[in-house]
């Protein structure tokens, strides 16, 4: 058993709880985390980028997606923990079958409002209570690595294209028109685009921890340590801009009383409802006017897009010309992604990778969420199907492509599944679709290919993507699951189908898009509504070896041909 699950079920005694739940996740509730808050790490030995534990004085699960199940299973061994699939098993059920009622504690930084709602309504219900509590890695982690240092840095508006007070004056009028007096900020990412602010705190998203309050009057007041912000970044940030310390957040929530605090129960963690409440603040929980602002790119970004994605194509060229004989010579998985980063720092304005790189050889390839170990990862010997999924982060703007390649001579199998993924991919490249249209009724087209031959993917078709922000950014998708953001012109979303054959290899193909108004007018004389189409952003050629022509229609070998005309083009 991990010594910090016998410290922490001796830590619960003393708390006088039953249970306690811990996320993986940080204060800021985003996706990446500070190795400072590897917390669930430190408790379980999992790694993963998504679950959580519960512990009793019986019982230890660790609950992860479906991603995860064959990581999971081995960081847990000896840990004392077992492994839960979160979408099957439910922990709230688990826990109340095993005891007829108890106290099952929390950290309320930890935790969403939203989250904190639904947990309390479901344990209630069999006579539990739900305990905000202190967080046990706080007095428990021995040798807790410190918290990130980095130093705010202003994203030049040759960049960002609108300044910090023209986005803080058009979106305080949003929250008047909604009668808030006020949003307050958790996620830094959306800090960071409202002030145009970034950092370095992150491994792989460019922003400072750091919190803000943004006032219906244009004004914005930003929580930071003052040690992470210059005299220089404060006078650049504008005067619109109050900087404070992060403790005299709860006075500036106070200062509120009397008037409409906006929290957006998704973004916002439930301790900072309790001091609201403590503060005897008006609040709302409505949605974030900052998340749809910031979804659809201005002019400078979206040419800040075409920038990175012909820098990020370079790159690719550059690498790609040197695989074979990287391969010739003996190479491994982990490898490639170092020597694919490495030609990336050799653009301009380059800043760093967006994700760890993916890096899959043959069965590798077949697990999603796979990342080569630095030690012993997969040595690329004989034929096979080669899957590299990877990005980076430059100030004009962010990329991540996936490119799935043979090595050797590919098998029938292998270019039958790659073209019926390749053909969804370009279904979704060429589509014309109403101004209303929600990814959610694009993602069929992504996938008719491999249905007709009995395949499917089971992840999204396409995620939003900041610009020099989070590789992963909302609200837009393209998803087989309940959906109802309409694409709008100026978002930027990845177009991603994939097909993964356990045990044999992966496929997956992914370019970034932008939505642009078709050039196709509406001629139906009995609806309104114009049409939209995406434009592709990344640059660099499909495997032809992978390809069967003879599955390919007319028009799909001519969007390949002018798409490879345009990455030949990209010099
Ligand atoms: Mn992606």
């Amino acid at each position: 058993m991990s010594p910090a699950l016998s410290a922490l079920r001796a830590w619960l005694s003393e708390q006088r709880l039953d249970a306690f739940i811990l996320p993986r996740g940080d204060a800021y509730l985003g996706e990446y985390v500070a190795t400072h808050d590897e917390m669930l790490a430190w408790l379980t030995g999992f790694t993963g980028s998504a679950g959580f534990a519960v512990v009793t004085q019986s019982a230890a699960y660790l609950y992860t997606d479906g991603r995860y199940q064959t990581q999971g299973a081995a960081e847990l061994k000896n840990s004392g923990f077992e492994l839960r699939h979160s979408g099957r098993d439910k922990w709230d059920e688990e826990l109340t079958a095993a005891q007829n009622s108890g106290a099952n504690g929390f950290d309320p930084w930890l935790h969403s409002i939203e989250w904190q709602a639904s947990a309390e309504k479901k344990l209630t219900a069999q006579n539990w209570k739900l305990i905000p509590a202190a967080n046990p890695a706080d007095a428990l982690w021995q040798n807790r690595p410190a918290p990130p240092t980095g130093l705010a840095e202003i994203h030049a508006l040759k960049f960002a294209g609108e300044s910090g007070g023209a986005k803080c004056e058009r979106l305080g009028k949003k929250l008047a028109a909604q009668n808030a007096a006020a949003e307050l900020v958790n996620d830094p990412t959306l800090t960071a685009w409202l002030l145009n602010l970034r950092g370095s705190d992150l491994p792989h998203t460019p922003i400072v921890q750091a919190r803000a309050i943004l006032h219906a009057s244009g004004s914005a007041e930003l929580f930071i340590a003052p040690e992470k912000i210059s005299a220089t970044v404060r006078a650049e940030l504008g005067d619109h801009v109050t900087v404070r310390a992060p403790e005299t957040l709860p006075d500036a929530i106070a200062a509120l009383r009397g008037k409409t605090l906006r929290l957006p129960a998704a973004q916002t963690p439930y301790a900072l409802l309790q001091i609201a409440e403590t503060a005897g603040a008006e609040m709302d929980t409505g949605p974030s006017v900052i998340v749809p602002a910031r979804a659809i790119k201005n002019a400078t970004e979206q040419d800040g897009a075409r920038t990175a994605h012909a820098r990020d194509g370079a790159a690719l060229k550059d690498f790609f010309a040197e695989l074979p004989a990287l391969i010739q010579t003996g190479t491994t998985e982990f490898e490639i992604a170092a020597r694919l980063a490495q030609h990336r720092t050799q653009q301009a304005d380059y800043a760093g990778e967006s994700f760890p790189a993916i890096v899959g050889w043959n069965g590798n390839g077949a697990i999603v969420h796979y990342r080569p170990p630095e030690r012993s990862s997969a040595a690329i010997i004989g034929n096979g199907i080669l899957l590299i999924d990877s990005g980076g982060q430059y100030r004009p703007g962010t990329t991540d492509v996936t490119r799935t390649v043979a090595v050797g001579a590919p098998t029938a199998r292998q270019r039958d599944v790659y073209t019926r993924v390749l053909k969804g991919h370009l279904a979704i490249a060429r589509a014309q679709f109403p101004v209303g249209t929600t990814g959610g009724q694009l993602d069929a087209l992504a996938r008719q290919f491999l249905w007709e031959a009995g395949f499917d993917y089971d992840h999204g078709t396409g995620h939003g993507v900041g610009s020099f922000l989070n590789v992963h950014e909302g609200p837009q998708r393209i998803t087989n699951r309940p959906d109802a953001t309409a694409l709008a012109p100026s978002m930027i979303l990845s177009n991603e189908p994939g097909c993964y054959l356990p045990g044999e290899f992966g496929v997956r193909i992914e370019n970034l898009v932008m939505v642009v108004p078709a050039a196709q007018k509406n001629l139906g004389k009995n609806f309104g509504a114009e049409f939209l189409c995406f434009e592709t952003l990344t640059l660099a050629p499909y495997d032809t070896a992978l390809i069967d022509p003879t599955l390919l229609t007319p028009t799909e070998a001519a969007q390949i041909a002018a798409y490879d005309a345009r990455c030949e083009n990209n010099s």
